[in-house]
């Protein structure tokens, strides 16, 4: 029952689809336990991507999720790490299954407009970089 970070990238933010990206969790039965709407400093990109440091997307891809706000969400409910990276679909949009949001809306596979963790430990580091305890709703409210 661990949370999970998700995000909506400058993409998506730019194109006015958070609504339907939130309406999307909430059909679902994911649970919203915290959202902050920001803008990520390079210093803050270069950090949270650090685990693609020094592959040929990582500049760009810096410099993408710089570009403009983002929306940051807590998600929480049943296996949602594994049910939020179900409803974003796969890296490249072209490769995404049917009615998941990055085949929808995605225009690259830089530009896939959703961030998911994937797996336990990173929904855990992800969700404290921007996070802290006290901004995130308990379970059972
Ligand atoms: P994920 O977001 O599905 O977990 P990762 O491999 O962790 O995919 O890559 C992080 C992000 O980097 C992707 O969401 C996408 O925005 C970008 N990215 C990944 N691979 C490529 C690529 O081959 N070209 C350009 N951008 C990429
Ligand atoms: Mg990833």
């Amino acid at each position: 029952m661990a949370n999970t970070l998700g995000i909506v990238k400058p993409d998506g933010v730019r194109r006015k689809l958070v609504g339907k990206i939130i309406s999307r969790i909430e059909k679902a039965d994911l649970v919203l336990r915290g959202m902050k709407v920001l803008k990520l400093s390079k210093d803050q990109a270069q950090k949270f991507y650090s685990v693609h440091e020094g592959k040929p997307f990582y500049n760009s891809l810096v410099e993408f999720m710089t570009s403009g706000p983002i929306v940051v969400m807590v998600i929480g409910g049943h296996d949602s790490i594994r049910r939020w990276r179900d409803l974003m679909g796969a890296t490249d949009p072209a490769k995404a299954k049917y009615n998941t949001i990055r085949r929808e809306y995605g225009t690259s596979v830089e530009k896939n407009v959703v961030h998911g963790s994937d797996s336990e430990a990173t929904a855990k580091a992800e969700v404290s970089f921007f996070f802290s305890d006290d901004e995130i709703l308990p379970k059972g409210i």
